[in-house]
């Protein structure tokens, strides 16, 4: 691209200040990793990167990703001066309630930030799942000589990104997967928080990433944009494997006393280090102040909205010659669910309550996942090594290989490898990417491995599921490694997630039909929406007759199973505990005394209905038993303290499963004394 009058160094050095200004202003912030990859930013951005400042949610847009997110002034500086609606005073703002700007990048908060980056490692993960959400849509979409599906993934990563295991996990797997049109960029500047890294960094990285089978780029001079800018065009040239593009960089680069060190990372420069450093860069323009050669040296909305143009020109062309796959392609983008698959649902929940079959949910969650496959063409299901435990797959689904030429083949499956963490960052990006609805299998102890990326989910309201299997002591005699206490509670704990522990065929169609009809949220448009986790049996759970109220009433999240007149209790249960529920009920009545049986599939759905409806099926002054295979404190927000719970305070043991219900106290008469204790 030829430049006004603005140099590359200039248009650079526009970066460090505002970086260091703005973390000035609101002293607090990290100017260290702006200052010190603002030429490799300069080699992207108007060179390569295409993108449209005027329309962030263009579907074939480039995808940027900064995975160090402390370095969040780099991305604001970067969409200011390129045109997007981030004007000068949001930087001012910068860490600010309410801003535009917050401390880490957020999605859905500034225009043109794709996630929400901060824990380090997980925005390169992100990065991977939109490659591969890339690749994938090329796969199903594109035709001979319409390539409307065709554009690159950038990632910025810190050293802290690549000391994080889940650069292994996402990095291993993207270069298995051949995604080559993902170009990572790694500011190896030697420093971290505690200092130079080479004391507990010592990786041969460039050596690691070709073991994973990437493209290696190395000793390239961060400060070189033109040699940064060839690295990312010989990147581009292949069509074979990610590449790595190791950048040597200065932290801080630009401030006469602290460039090079950590004291730079994570503080302002002070007024005095600014000044110098204005004066060693030459600088003289005032905080915030840009001049105009260089604004117009960085305006990426010209050349944005040619590319746009030129693309949906290609586009129309393709809506011309398939009309069906271009309005496909559109609702897919979206996000929206295809016309009429509200009915269709629920017609699938009446079958499977007509057929009553009586297996595991993690069997009727297989059938719900047949079902609605059928319905949803972006459904992209997966799990981390545990297909045949997890039942994520169904009859004839294509597995997703790498092409050898590079790139993936089209498939609905992802073997994503023993990589529960990677899975779910993976499936972030594929969410946030947009096209496909991602779902992935684990055993539900090992969420613990994935939490952070399940609450990065929620925090960004991205429409992804998790199928925890495995749910309890049910599992029997794997023992307690595997068999989940604490893990349904601390599930519900996560904002936005919404959890779901079904107890029969019915209750487990109705969650996914509730997970997957969560709205999507792409972009800016971030709405209501969220992550969903089933918690679903390995045995066999009975199935439960309903009449057509009670079976509508199971999308309240919690309602009464079985009523019986004059109550004197409820027994709330989820999962495999509502049939220990319904034994105590049947047993108690023999003995005269009438309890109300509440199955509570979700306790965050029926936390969101309204008051009638909660009283209705909790009555005021009733006294309530809880009983789940897990931790008690949970369940008295329910109960009360008045209230008894029937659960598990320790870890579980190696034992077939029924003997394990029994030595633990999860039976019907155990539920029953608690009952008449209570009373
Ligand atoms: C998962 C996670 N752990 C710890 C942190 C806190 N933290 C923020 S930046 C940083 C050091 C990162 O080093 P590097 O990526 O080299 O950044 P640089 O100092 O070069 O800008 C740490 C530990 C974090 N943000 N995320
Ligand atoms: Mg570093």
């Amino acid at each position: 691209m030829s430049l006004p009058t603005a140099t590359h160094p200039a248009m650079a050095d526009a970066i460090r200040v505002l970086a260091m200004d703005a973390v000035q202003q609101a002293n607090s912030g990290h100017p260290g990793a702006p200052m010190g990859m603002a030429d490799i930013a300069e080699a992207l951005w108007p060179r390569n990167l295409r993108h449209n400042p005027a329309d962030p949610a263009w579907a074939n847009r480039d995808r940027f990703v900064l995975s160090n997110g402390h370095g969040s002034m780099l991305i604001y500086a970067l969409l200011h001066l390129s045109g997007y609606d981030l004007p000068i005073d949001e930087l001012k703002q910068f860490r600010q309630l309410h801003s535009k700007t917050p401390g880490h990048p957020e999605v859905g908060i500034t225009p043109g930030v794709e996630t929400t980056t901060g824990p380090l490692g997980q925005g390169l993960a992100n990065a991977v799942g939109m490659a591969l959400a890339e690749s994938l849509l090329a796969a199903e979409f594109n035709k001979p000589g319409h390539a409307i599906v065709d554009h690159h993934t950038y990632a910025f990563v810190g050293d802290g990104c690549l000391m994080e295991g889940i650069s292994h996990e996402a990095c291993s797997l993207a270069g298995t997967l051949k995604l080559s049109k993902l170009v990572v960029l790694y500011d190896d500047n030697g420093i971290s928080i505690d200092g130079e890294v080479e004391h507990w960094f010592g990786d041969d990285t460039a050596t690691r990433f070709e073991g994973y089978g990437w493209n290696v780029i190395r000793g390239v001079d961060g400060h070189d944009s033109d040699a940064v800018d060839a690295a990312i065009k010989a990147a581009r040239a292949q069509a074979a494997k990610p590449t790595l593009i190791v950048c040597r960089t200065i932290i801080g680069k630009g401030s006469p006393a602290m460039a090079g060190t950590h004291a730079v990372h994570g503080a302002p420069l002070g007024i005095d280090e600014i000044a110098a450093t204005r004066a060693a860069l030459g600088w003289s323009h005032e905080p915030f102040l840009i001049p105009q050669d260089i604004y117009d040296a960085w305006d990426a909305r010209e050349a944005g909205g040619q590319a746009q143009a030129q693309w949906q020109a290609a586009f129309d062309a393709y809506a011309a010659q398939y009309p069906a796959e271009a309005a496909e392609f559109q609702r897919r983008m979206r996000g929206e669910l295809p016309a009429g698959f509200a009915d269709q649902l629920q017609a699938y929940v009446q079958a499977t309550a007509d057929k009553g079959e009586t297996v595991a949910t993690r069997k009727a969650s297989q059938f719900a996942i047949t079902a609605l496959a059928g319905l949803l063409p972006e459904l992209l299901g997966g799990s981390a090594d545990l297909t045949g435990s997890n039942y994520t797959d169904w009859k004839g689904v294509a597995p997703v290989r790498a092409n050898p030429a590079g790139g993936v083949g089209f498939g609905r499956h992802i073997n994503y490898g023993v990589r529960e963490f990677g899975m779910a960052a993976v499936m972030n990006g594929i969410a946030l990417h947009g096209g496909y609805l991602p779902f992935g299998g684990t055993f539900l102890t090992f969420s613990d491995y994935s939490r952070n990326a399940i609450r990065m989910a929620a925090l960004m309201k991205q429409r992804v599921v998790h199928v925890f299997t495995h749910d309890s002591i049910g599992l029997g005699e794997d023992g307690p490694t595997h068999q989940s206490i604490e893990h349904a509670a601390s599930l519900r704990l996560i904002p936005n997630l919404s959890v779901w522990r079904p107890c029969d065929t019915v209750e487990t169609a109705v969650a996914w039909g509730a997970a997957v009809s969560r709205p999507a949220s792409l972009g800016m448009a971030v709405h209501d929406g969220g992550p969903t986790a089933l918690l679903l049996s390995r045995q066999n759970l009975p199935f439960v007759p309903r009449d057509a109220a009670t079976l509508a009433a199971v999308a309240r999240g919690g309602y009464v199973l079985r009523d019986a007149d004059g109550a004197r209790a409820v027994i709330l249960a989820t999962g495999s505990e509502v049939a220990l529920a319904l034994a105590a009920q049947e047993a108690l009545a023999k003995e005269g005394i009438a309890v109300r049986v509440v199955s509570m599939p979700s306790t965050d759905v029926f936390d969101r209905q309204d008051a009638d409806w909660k009283r209705a099926v909790l009555p005021p002054g009733l006294p309530r038993v809880a009983v789940e295979a897990g931790v008690t404190a949970f369940w008295h927000k329910y109960v009360g303290l008045e209230g008894a719970v029937v659960g598990i305070d320790r870890y579980g043991e190696s034992a077939p499963a029924g003997a394990l219900f029994k030595f633990f106290g999860l039976t019907a008469d155990k539920v029953a004394e608690a009952v008449k204790q209570v009373l």
